[in-house]
């Protein structure tokens, strides 16, 4: 956009009096940063009009991205960055005295996801609408997101995320457009002329509204939007009780509707099978369902041709009702016969699976989801009926699988059999986890449907983790590279003809140690402690979860300790970084959080270490605290246990930055592994082979114990309450009787990778060398790329 300083003062001043009646020499930091916001949300409007305009000209077929989760972040500096003005908005605040960096500073996280599914889901908006493709997000407008986490005595605790207070800016209204969605209720079958009909009545009705989210592309005339839905009662309250004076209760029935977009659920990778938890999901793609097919009706006579102009994705099981609200509203909403609404539906809907763990794949009670979805509960039913027909007739040899692959079995249904069974594409998140779709998860299916099973490999939206995260970095590769990166990450291959120029070797080390620097900075402030920027930053920040062994890397770390401590060990100074939420339900995992705070106290304060190790816990970790921790990391742990993580993608955003990977043979590990070389990574453990084997032959890890002294000394140790006089016997009796991810069968091996880097550490030019290597053949991991892999093979193919 091509507005300068001095008109975007004009805008500031103009919607500052507007809005709030002030000139900026009265306004607060606060009316500022609403103003800026204003502003800028105004112009992305705009913009998003004229995009419109092309749109029903050319009419393309739209993309329609279904999610339960965005882990959005902030969106200023990404929106000024995407629009060329962020230079020109710094100059113009500037100019009205205030600052922009503290505006920036003010912007709470939209932290409407947990992990690594929602902050893809945000990377793939960011990369598909710079590359000009209209894909809508469709998710729900939780009033609270992400818990925000607290260190109290090491336990982690948790307070409500109040996002919207200083949020909602982004967020247009649409009211116009709210939708009914209808829950519970009696399903009968009708004769009528057309035939037989089913009627669901005595629903109880919700109403959704929805909200908009502007997404901007880089120097793209796309504007996307992330449209988020709000529940309200379809009766504000009953007015019968309220007549009868019964004030309260008639009131009930809109507390009971905003329930189902109040908070959004803090599980990752497991489910609880909660009835609100369903609610949510049938209000959020029925409200989108519904949109999606009135937005299609609009520009075609029928629905016939929907799969040409229409696919919709479902992002991991969560939004699986697709399958049969889709079938509902055809069947039910537009006449259609079974078969011909099949046939639609399959060849519209596509579904990313994002986990192997049996605790994540979804199942719903089938009573419980007959009381509240009971005509969609008849719909799958049928679903379920013509597809174990099918496969009896047609298939066999398959008769023995019907049973494990029907989508209703064990009282359940099952979202990811009805999704596989339904959905034209079914795609893995990385090539190894493809592969266990294949192979494993899925194999009846994939001997059945062939072409159905694919990979797409996750990607990063590179422009916010490397451009907006790392300034200092981005202008170093600007210099010698230019910046055809910024649209194009493979780019960055070009940086390989430096890997023997020691002026930009030195550099790149110089880079890493002021946002060391930085991030040493940050933990004083945050955690009272002073960390050395000169020792190695060896970080896991990630979703706490057992399989992914945060729990290996702190006994390795005690293990160093016990070795400094009491045989000696002389090692390079390290700073051990983790940042996790625990789901609040999951006890084990708040253990873990416990037990690496311990330690931390232990170590943190011991003089008699000399500073060689320190032990950090950063809280509340989140998008726009990773943006800060990225940058200064230099090892990046990565430690599931072989099979389990199916792709990662934190991974990417640190080797991105520079960082080394220190890793398992697991999800887009390998990948990285395959880009960079052995040389340039350091692995260890068992591959997937080799765990599933030791789990055939029968895993012990008290053998692991009682023959590995390094292991026994440091389980010893915690077993006699040598952290702080603490008591971890949970930690030590699973780890002796269950260690369900053989954390102590891959330890020797981890202990020894970690020999190796610090022995590599040693070499700061050949360490330098290894981060230039890294950074220059990260580009294959851009969300840009993958965007192309969903355009080329799935979307429109
Ligand atoms: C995650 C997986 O655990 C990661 O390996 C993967 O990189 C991301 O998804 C993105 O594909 N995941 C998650 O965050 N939440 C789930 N419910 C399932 C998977």
């Amino acid at each position: 956009m091509n507005l300068s300083v001095q008109e975007l003062k004009q805008k500031l001043v103009k919607t500052l009096k507007s809005e709030y009646g002030y000139v900026p020499e009265e306004a607060t930091d606060r009316q500022m940063y609403g103003t800026v916001l204003t502003v800028v949300q105004e112009m992305l409007l705009d913009k998003r009009g004229e995009y419109l305009d092309k749109l029903k000209q050319k009419d393309p077929k739209r993309i329609y991205y279904m999610s339960m989760e965005f882990l959005v972040g902030r969106s200023l500096k990404n929106n000024l960055y995407n629009l060329c003005l962020e230079p020109e908005m710094k100059r113009a605040v500037a100019e009205l005295g205030f600052d922009l960096e503290r505006i920036y500073d003010m912007e709470p996280d939209a932290g409407l996801g947990n992990g690594g599914l929602g902050r893809l889901a945000s990377c793939y908006m960011d990369g598909a609408t710079t590359l000009g493709y209209p894909v809508t997000g469709f998710s729900i407008r939780y009033e609270f997101g992400i818990f925000k986490q607290k260190i109290v005595d090491g336990w982690q605790v948790e307070f409500p995320d109040n996002w919207l207070e200083m949020g909602s800016y982004w967020l247009t209204p649409r009211v116009d457009e709210a939708v009914e969605v209808h829950f519970e209720g009696n399903v009968t079958e009708q004769w009528s002329e057309q035939g037989l009909k089913t009627i669901h009545s005595n629903y109880y009705s919700v109403r959704a509204v929805p909200y908009d989210l502007l997404i901007s592309g880089h120097k793209s005339d796309a504007v996307n939007s992330l449209r988020l839905w709000r529940a309200e009662s379809a009766d504000a309250f009953d007015m019968n009780e309220f007549s009868r004076g019964e004030y309260v209760k008639s009131m009930e029935s809109d507390a009971k509707a905003a329930a189902i977009s109040k908070v959004l659920y803090p599980a990752d990778d497991h489910i609880e099978g909660k009835e609100l938890r369903l609610r949510q999901q049938y209000f959020f793609v029925s409200a989108s369902l519904q949109n999606i097919v009135q937005a299609h009706l609009r520009q075609n006579p029928t629905l016939d041709n929907l799969p040409d102009k229409v696919v919709i994705h479902i992002n991991d099981t969560h939004p699986a009702l697709c399958v049969p609200e889709l079938m509902r509203l055809l069947l039910d909403e537009y006449g259609y016969q079974w078969e011909k609404a099949w046939d639609i539906t399959c060849r519209t809907l596509a579904y990313t699976n994002h986990t192997v763990m049996s605790e994540a794949l979804e199942k719903w009670d089938l009573n419980l989801f007959r009381k509240h979805l009971p005509r969609i509960t008849t719909i799958v039913e049928e679903i379920n009926r013509r597809f174990c027909n099918e496969i009896f007739e047609k298939f066999p040899e398959k008769r023995g699988a019907i049973p494990s692959m029907a989508a209703i079995g064990d009282g359940c249904v099952r979202m990811a059999n009805l999704c596989v069974i339904a959905c034209y594409s079914v795609n893995g998140v990385s090539k190894l986890h493809s592969d266990i779709l294949k192979e494993d998860l899925f194999k009846d299916f994939d001997d059945i449907f062939p072409h159905k099973l694919t990979n797409v490999t996750n990607g990063i939206a590179a422009r916010r983790w490397l451009c907006q995260g790392n300034p200092l970095l981005t202008s170093m590769v600007k210099e010698l590279i230019g910046d055809g990166f910024e649209k194009d990450l493979m780019e960055l291959k070009k940086l390989e003809q430096y890997e023997s120029d020691d002026t930009v070797l030195s550099c790149l080390g110089d880079i890493k140690q002021r946002n060391k620097e930085n991030l040493a900075r940050y933990i004083s402030k945050a955690n009272g402690i002073n960390v050395d920027p000169c020792s190695m930053f060896d970080v896991q920040v990630k979703r706490l979860h057992e399989y992914k062994r945060q729990l290996m890397n702190a006994l390795h770390i005690l293990h160093l300790y016990l070795q400094i401590k009491n045989h000696g060990l002389e090692m390079e100074p390290r700073t051990f970084i983790f940042g996790a939420k625990a789901s609040p339900g999951y006890f084990m995992a708040k253990e873990i959080i416990r037990f690496i705070c311990g330690l931390g106290d232990m170590i943190n304060k011991d003089s008699s270490i000399s500073g060689m190790l320190k032990v950090i816990f950063l809280a509340d970790y989140k998008v726009s605290l990773a943006e800060m921790i990225y940058p200064a990391a230099e090892i990046s742990e990565q430690i599931s246990q072989a099979g389990k993580e199916a792709s990662g993608t934190g991974n990417m955003k640190m080797m991105l930055n520079g960082a080394l990977t220190l890793g398992t043979m697991d999800g887009a590990n390998i990948e990285i592994y395959e880009q960079v070389g052995k040389d340039n990574i350091f692995i260890f453990g068992m591959d997937t082979p080799e765990v599933n084997r030791l789990k055939a032959e029968g895993y012990h890890p008290r053998k692991v114990y009682e023959t590995n002294p390094y292991v026994k000394e440091v389980l010893d140790f915690v077993q006699k309450g040598g952290i702080e006089g603490k008591n971890f016997e949970t930690i030590v009796s699973y780890l002796l009787n269950n260690d369900s991810y053989m954390s102590l069968a891959d330890f020797e091996s981890y202990r020894q990778i970690h020999q190796t880097v610090n022995d590599v550490y040693k070499d700061a030019c050949r360490w330098n060398q290894m981060s230039l290597h890294n950074i220059a053949n990260s580009g294959i991991f851009s969300a840009d790329r993958s965007i192309m892999d969903y355009v080329n093979n799935i979307w429109y193919k």
